[in-house]
């Protein structure tokens, strides 16, 4: 198996983590990102989307971070992704959360800006963007202090599943806009929790540089 993807990638992240923590034999090949390797023509032929992380099995190819975990979860009978029905649809529940509202409203609007992305929006565009998106995170952000992280140390329960292989991902963009999360106690000691796994340090190294990057910049907004 194949896994075409960059850790500087928000959604190749999670993916990186759970394959490190699952111990599973999986070929990583890097698409460089900043170097414009996902428009690369070789890639294209692979994944028209010219996006990453995107996943190839023998004739088998699939993209889509979500899909990509639950896949690699089911096949390694990973806890993660647990078998009985209604835990696995509580999963189902907070990877499709993460997904939508919550990156929209905090990724999307509020951190990507920060790093120039999308690259040809206007300033004002952007500057708008993360003034709405600072305005309205704190709705989603307390759902996930307040209720799904209240009483229990993962997303999903006691263990980790696949919800917070995503969710960590997209909740630490927030470093890019320098994102105060101590109004968020229960985030920041499952921030904390994640970290402390021996997965973190390896997956999230080149993120980390470039979060050192764009906050040196000038232009960079405090959130
Ligand atoms: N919904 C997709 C999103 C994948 C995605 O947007 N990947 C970004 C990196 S985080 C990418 O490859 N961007 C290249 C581009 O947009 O041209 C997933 O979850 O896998």
């Amino acid at each position: 198996m194949k896994l075409y993807c960059d850790p500087i990638s928000t959604t190749s992240r999670p993916v990186l983590m759970f394959i490190a923590e699952a111990g599973l034999d999986v070929e990583i090949v890097k698409v460089d990102l900043l170097a414009g390797g996902h428009q690369d023509p070789e890639f294209l032929a692979i994944n028209p989307n010219g996006i990453v992380p995107f996943l190839v099995d023998g004739d088998f190819r699939l993209g889509e971070s979500v899909a990509i975990l639950k896949y690699l979860a089911i096949r390694a009978h990973s806890t993660a992704y647990p078998e009985s029905l209604k835990a696995q649809m509580k999963v189902d529940e907070a990877l499709m959360w993460f997904a939508t509202q919550f990156h929209e409203y905090f990724c999307l609007f509020t951190c990507y800006p920060n790093m120039g992305v999308p690259h040809d929006a206007p300033r004002e565009l952007a500057a708008g963007l993360m003034a709405y998106g600072l305005e309205h995170s704190p709705r989603w952000l307390k759902v996930l202090d307040q209720h799904m992280l209240a009483d229990q140390p993962f997303v999903c329960g006691d263990r980790v599943t696949l919800a917070d292989y995503l969710g960590l991902s997209f909740v630490l963009l927030g470093r890019v806009a320098d994102f105060d999360f101590s109004p968020y106690p229960n985030i920041e000691a499952w921030i904390a929790r994640m970290q402390a796994r021996p997965s973190y340090v390896p997956t999230y190294a080149a993120f980390e540089t470039l979060v050192g990057f764009i906050r040196a910049q000038p232009q960079a907004a405090a959130a």
